[in-house]
């Protein structure tokens, strides 16, 4: 099984709900639909995950370590502030896919530091729900121009 871990932060799980001017009317599930729909035509497996939680997320990352070619990552609001998500990533040394909803440099200038993208292979922010297709896109590019997949 060629497997893409798609790991997403806090509040995510409310997608759909409130803010739809910034983060659109799509839910989680929805995008957890489409994303198992596109990786399935790269021939990708994804386990598609949402934790509040920082240290989970972390958990999350090692975890892919042993069952995963690579990792989506929106870490939400742990981007701007998470050195821990930063060494996890680090550590494992997986390509990884920062990815944003909204385009996080036309917003306030807080989200505009990520603590995700130095270790991150790149970065795909601003296209709604289809930033993570777009990341799935460029994860499966990566990992067959490099052998693992
Ligand atoms: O644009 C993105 O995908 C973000 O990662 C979303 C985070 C935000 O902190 C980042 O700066 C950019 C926030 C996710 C919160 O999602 C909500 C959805 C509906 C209602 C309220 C929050």
């Amino acid at each position: 099984m060629k497997m893409i871990y798609i790991l997403n932060g806090p509040n995510l799980n409310l997608l759909g709900t409130r803010e739809p001017e910034i983060y659109g009317t799509d839910t989680l599930a929805s995008i957890e639909k489409a994303c198992a729909a596109k990786a399935k035509t790269l021939g990708f497996d994804i386990d598609f995950r949402q934790t509040n939680i920082e240290g989970e997320l972390v958990n999350h990352i090692h975890h892919a370590r042993e069952h995963a070619l690579g990792i989506v990552i929106n870490a939400g609001a742990y981007t701007h502030t998470s050195v821990a998500l930063h060494d996890a990533i680090k550590a494992v040394g997986l390509p990884t896919i920062e990815v944003h909803l909204s385009n996080v440099y036309k917003r306030e200038s807080f989200r505009h530091h990520s603590y995700i993208s130095p270790v991150a292979h790149g970065l795909i922010c601003g296209f709604g729900p289809k930033s993570y297709e777009l990341a799935l896109e460029g994860l499966s590019s990566i990992l067959k121009s490099t052998g693992k997949a």
